[in-house]
């Protein structure tokens, strides 16, 4: 399910040390000065850092390339040259990191602030000064630096939806996924076309979520009726769940807490995170009808919704309440 992660293939390539230095002393009065070569400097390194302030790894394809500097080469007069500095790439705090070729797991990015190094700087070549011995007190030889490790690493995040669509088969959830983000899911007129979870990235303003529009639930389904309830897990860590209920519904007390004894037969938490209830298809209803629906009453802390994913009636004030419950 691809709509399940966000995916990014990126390459670093770590510094090259700086190479060692071959030179002599040159003094007045002393013609064969003695090695003065100095070391180079490592090269920076590449690391990861998990930032969970971040939340999708979409800048990756703008920008998959990424090189440290490389340290300075050695000189004369015994001077070291400096160190390259480290290069830090920040990813979203949960993303996987694996090696592209081999996509055997490097590292898992899983808590906020965790630091890894993925590529080594290159460790400088090592100046003639280094290489003096007794019997050779003048050597010309000096070590290049060390090349920066090189890799391709593929980044997977894991997507948590944000908001959960639950309803009863048909409700028109899927329809509303798709009218809110650029999800496809398949959408007919009979129950359970939906049979796994699907995300799709909504947006209000400049802002985005991610909605998960969830199989229909059922009546029983928590003793094996319809789907089942176990695809219940994938909104256990959602912000929220809204609730769709068709607006020719004659019950929809009744439908809103059936579908609340199911979830909380999954788990006693997935009815507390029912924040939304929205009514679907108002395109099928008359004013008067609506009017009904409006009078209804709630348990008072649900927000109630009217929309149509048809004329796009109550679209937009749907996405600014998703948005208001998250925050
Ligand atoms: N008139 C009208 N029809 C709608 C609207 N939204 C959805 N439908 C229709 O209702 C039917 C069911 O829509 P889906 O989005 O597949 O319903 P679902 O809740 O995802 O159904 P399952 O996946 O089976 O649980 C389809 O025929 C849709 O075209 C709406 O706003 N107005
Ligand atoms: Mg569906």
């Amino acid at each position: 399910m691809a709509h399940f992660v966000d995916e990014a293939v990126i390459h670093v390539k770590a510094g090259d040390g700086g190479n060692g230095c071959v030179s002599f002393r040159r003094e007045k009065f002393i013609p064969r000065g003695g090695p003065d070569g100095g070391n180079g400097g490592r090269g920076g390194s590449i690391i990861l850092v998990a930032d969970k302030s971040l939340t999708t790894l979409l800048d990756f394809h703008y920008r998959a390339s990424f090189k440290a500097s490389r340290g300075q080469h050695g000189q004369g007069s015994n001077k070291y040259g400096r160190s390259a500095e480290d290069m830090v790439i920040k990813l979203p705090t949960g993303t996987l990191v694996m090696d592209a070729e081999s996509e055997e797991t490097i590292v898992d990015m899983v808590e906020d602030g965790q630091e890894f190094v993925v590529a080594r700087g290159g460790r400088g070549g090592r100046g003639n000064a280094e290489f003096a011995t007794p019997t050779d007190r003048a050597p010309r030889r000096a070590d290049p630096g060390e090349s920066g490790q090189e890799k391709t690493l593929k980044l997977e995040l894991k997507l948590l939806a944000d908001i959960g669509l639950v309803g009863f088969p048909n409700a028109g959830k899927s329809t509303m996924l798709s009218v809110i983000s650029a999800a496809k899911p398949k959408i007919a007129d009979y129950p359970f076309t939906t049979l796994a979870p699907i995300l799709g990235i909504a947006s209000f303003r400049d802002r985005s979520f991610v909605v998960a529009d969830m199989p229909g639930l059922i009546e029983g389904a928590s003793s094996g009726k319809g789907l089942g309830i176990s695809f219940l897990k994938h909104i256990e860590r959602t912000k929220a769940i809204a609730v769709l209920i068709e607006s020719v519904s004659t019950d929809p007390k009744g439908d809103l807490e059936k579908l609340m004894e199911e979830m909380r037969l999954h788990s006693n938490e997935l009815p507390k995170k029912v924040k939304i209830v929205v009514f679907t298809k108002t395109d099928l209803v008359d004013e008067d009808t609506l009017k009904v629906l409006s009078k209804i009453a709630f348990p008072r802390k649900l927000k109630i919704l009217f929309a149509s994913a048809v004329t796009g009636d109550g679209i937009e004030e749907l996405l600014k309440k998703f948005w208001d419950a998250l925050k």
